[in-house]
This record gives structure tokens, sequence and C-alpha cells, in this order.
């Protein structure tokens, strides 16, 4: 990507989704999308964006398709904001045609902002010919969506905390997708789009819950845990740090008022599966993000049997195995 010299026109770009181990949730700049706390997560090859970017003269606005559908509305607009920067940088200030297909499992209502906002700064970097290295990419990624920004990279990625008006933050590789053979079972819990987006749950939870500044001081010690786990390929140790990361950020966003709640009825039960998967001896561990899903971490040995768990006890609509993937392509 660096040597290449890009020409006006298209660019394509081909990104994966990722779940973080331990978790982002709140802005230390709201302007800038800074994350308040360090971030780990894992790329995973099962959830793939496609995005195609078209430089057209003869447009007078910027048209964004996802899945052949025009896009209107904060999707259009968030996308166009990356844009202009990419214009901007390129002295061509043209508008352009944004064609995104989700290769997600079924219709699943999970997060695609990541792999998305991925595949787009990489995309348009080329349509528009701006010379970007991934470094650059993963920050104007975080600059619309900061779980974007940990998408660029394969493997295990990191996202330090941001300093406030410090807009050069990116991701970086914590250890490579051939690092660690674990997998990430995802359990959906709901076909239903979510109700409060992780951009307004984040900043409700940071502006009126008492927890949040709990969270703020407690998430550093769950990275760090995380990725010692990570580096020393110990399960135990990352799944248990991760469970405090997750419960932790839910527990901040609940006591909001009001409270911001991604939990269903589906999403218990999901979890009591996983608890007792785990005193049956197995290594399995849950995590959720913002909306009703269970992911479970596992080792690839026994990611069939939690599979098989999760289908069993009738909760899930849909159950995947989803394993380290590729940065963008
Ligand atoms: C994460 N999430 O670390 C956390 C855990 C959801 C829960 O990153 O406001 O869509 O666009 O920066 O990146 C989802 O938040 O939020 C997210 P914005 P984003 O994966």
């Amino acid at each position: 990507m660096t040597e290449e010299r890009s020409t006006v026109g298209v660019g394509s770009a081909r990104a994966c989704a990722n779940i973080a181990l331990a978790k982002y949730w709140g802005k230390s700049d709201e302007t800038l999308n800074l994350p308040a706390v360090p971030s780990l997560s894992i790329t995973l090859d099962a959830l793939v964006t496609e995005t195609t970017v078209t430089v057209e003269p003869a447009l007078t606005e910027d048209v964004v398709l996802f899945d052949g559908k025009p896009r209107d509305g904060d999707d259009r607009t968030r996308a166009s904001e990356l844009l202009d920067r990419v214009r901007a940088l390129s002295g061509v200030h043209r508008f352009a045609r944004v064609e995104t297909v989700n290769h997600f499992p079924t219709a699943s209502g999970l997060a695609s902002s990541a792999s998305g906002f991925a595949a787009l700064a990489t995309a348009s970097a080329r349509a528009y010919g701006v010379d970007a290295s991934l470094e650059q990419l993963s920050a104007w990624a975080r600059r619309s969506s900061a779980s974007a920004a940990r998408s660029l990279y394969g493997g295990f990625v990191e996202l330090a905390a941001g300093v406030p008006g410090d807009d050069s933050l990116a991701a970086r590789v914590v250890a490579p997708a051939s690092h660690w053979d674990v997998c990430i079972v995802i359990a959906l819990a709901s076909l239903k789009r979510k109700k409060t987006s992780s951009r307004d749950g984040m900043i409700e939870t940071a502006k009126t819950s008492p927890y949040y500044p709990a969270w703020v001081q407690c998430a550093p010690a769950y990275f760090d845990e995380v990725r010692a786990g990570v580096l020393a390929r110990d399960i135990e140790k990352v799944g248990t740090a991760m469970e405090a990361s997750t419960f932790a950020m839910h527990a901040s966003a609940l006591a909001a008022r009001p409270a911001v709640r991604y939990y269903a009825a589906a999403t218990a039960t999901l979890l009591d599966v996983v608890e007792s998967l785990r005193n049956d001896g197995i290594a399995a561990y849950s995590t959720m993000d913002a909306g009703p899903h269970v992911k479970v971490l596992c080792q690839r040995s026994d990611a069939e049997r939690v599979r098989e768990a999760m289908l069993a006890s009738g909760a899930a609509v849909d159950v995947r195995v989803a394993s380290p993937g590729p940065g963008v392509q």
C-alpha cells in the first residue's frame, strides 16, 4: 500500500470485523473520536466487508450503497466525512460512489462499522490517489469509528487510549493471526437492529453513569491482563480478564440514566451455557458488545463442542465459528 502510487478513479478493499477481548467504551475526545481506554481485539476471518470507491465527476454528492441499496442519514454522513478528509489531502474535490457489500453470516445485526470504515479508508485512499501507510489508514478509520482502526491489521491488535487533540492515534499489531489457535464462536441472540448505537451508548454512559469513572479507571488493568495473556497464549488469563472487561463495560452502561441495556433474555441463557461448559472443563469465556449476541473465546479444538452447546440451548438464532483473520487487503 505504501509503495504503490494509486491512480485517481477507483479503489477497492476488503476488511474483516474484529471482536474486542479488552473493550473500548468511552471517548477522551469526541471531536477526534479518541478512545478513553485502551482496547485489544482479534480480527476475524468470517466477517468480511468489501468496498469499492469510484470517483465520478458527474455526481453532485456522494452516493453510498450497502448491499446494492442506497443509504442516507448517519451512515452516509459518516462515509462522506471520511471521504472529505481524503479529498482534502488529494486535492481532488469530486464526489464518489461507495459500494459496500457485507459478507456476514445471514442478516446478523453484528456491528459492521469496524470492517466498513477500515475498507472505506483503504479504498478511498486508492480511489483519490493518496499514498498512505497502514498506520495513517488506521488513524483515518479510527476517526470514523474507533474499533475500525483495529481492523486495518490482522491477528491480535491493540488501540491505545487517545491523548485529547492527537489525531494521529492508530492501532498496532500485538501478534499475528498465526500466533494462537483460538476461535470466537458467535451466537446470535436476535436478528433485530440494536436500539442504541455504540456511539450514543458510550456518550450517554460517559454523561450520566456514576460508574463511568470507575470503568475508565479499571479498563487499563483489564487491557494489560488480556495483552499479557495473549502473548503467553494463556486462555484462562485472557478469558477471565475479557469477562471482567465485558461486564464492567456493560455495568457502566446499565447505570446510565436512562439505562443503556444491550442484554436480551436469550443473552442470559447463552451466558449460562458458557458457564456450564466451563464447569465441564471446557475453556470457554464470554464477551458481548453493543448488542445481545454472545461471543465465546475457546480453543479451536473445542469450537465445535461450544457451537453445538449454543445451538442446543435454543437461545441462538444462528451460531458461527470465526478464526483470527487477515488485515485489510
Ligand atoms: C469494542 N465496541 O472495543 C467496543 C466494545 C462496542 C463494545 O468499539 O463511536 O462503533 O464509532 O468509535 O467503534 C463499537 O464502537 O464506536 C465498539 P465509535 P464503535 O469493540
